[in-house]
């Protein structure tokens, strides 16, 4: 993991949880979730970033998956990246909360571990699924992300470390906040 952004070296151990402040294309851990879209063809954000690290044959790749629906995951390799796989999950747009948002972020995360156990992805690092482009209120999705992991945490003794990779200060702040009332 590479940074130069004053929080990179400040990270939250808290069980088999880890909170960091980088670039999600950077992480050195047998997956990587994307936020994409269920399509699965790229797009901006983390997918844009994604792809672009990743390669052309990520695009490859994706174009034999038939999309995805929302609140599902999808696997690919990672080709150039140092993860060994991408898990391309789709999380919800926010259309004001009464549309299944919460269930389907939440369905994101617990299909994204299922889908990285099959693979034997003992590490994972997952971005702030829907808190970009598609508009989830950030402390909402926080919560469901780190109750969907202290959920599945609970009843599952497969995972090394599951990591949650903050691009912006605001998620860091908010996660550190909840992490650390959970503990
Ligand atoms: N590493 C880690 N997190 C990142 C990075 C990065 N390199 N870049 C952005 N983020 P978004 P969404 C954070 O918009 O809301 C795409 O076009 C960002 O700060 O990437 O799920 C897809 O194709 C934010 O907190 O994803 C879909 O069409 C988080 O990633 C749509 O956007 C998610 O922001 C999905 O929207």
């Amino acid at each position: 993991m590479s940074s130069n952004l004053s929080f990179a070296e400040l990270k939250m151990k808290t069980d088999r949880i880890v909170l960091t402040r980088d670039d999600i294309t950077k992480m050195e851990v047998d997956a990587i979730v994307n936020a994409a879209n269920s399509r699965l063809l790229g797009g901006g954000g983390v997918d844009g970033a994604i792809h672009r690290a990743a390669g052309p044959e990520l695009l490859e790749a994706c174009k034999g998956l038939n999309g995805c629906p929302t609140g599902k995951a999808k696997i690919t390799k990672a080709y150039n990246l140092p993860a060994k796989f991408v898990i391309h999950a789709v999380g919800p747009v926010w259309r004001g909360g009464d549309n299944d948002e919460a269930s389907l972020l939440k369905s994101c995360y617990t299909t994204s571990l299922n889908k990285a156990m099959q693979y034997n992805c003992k590490t994972i690092a997952f971005p702030n699924i829907s808190t970009g482009i598609y508009g989830f209120p950030k402390h909402k999705a926080a919560e469901i992300a780190v109750g969907a992991i202290h959920d599945f945490l609970k009843e599952n003794d497969f995972f090394k470390t599951i990591n949650f990779v903050c691009f912006d200060n605001e998620n860091y702040k908010l996660y550190a906040d909840i992490l650390i009332s959970n503990e």
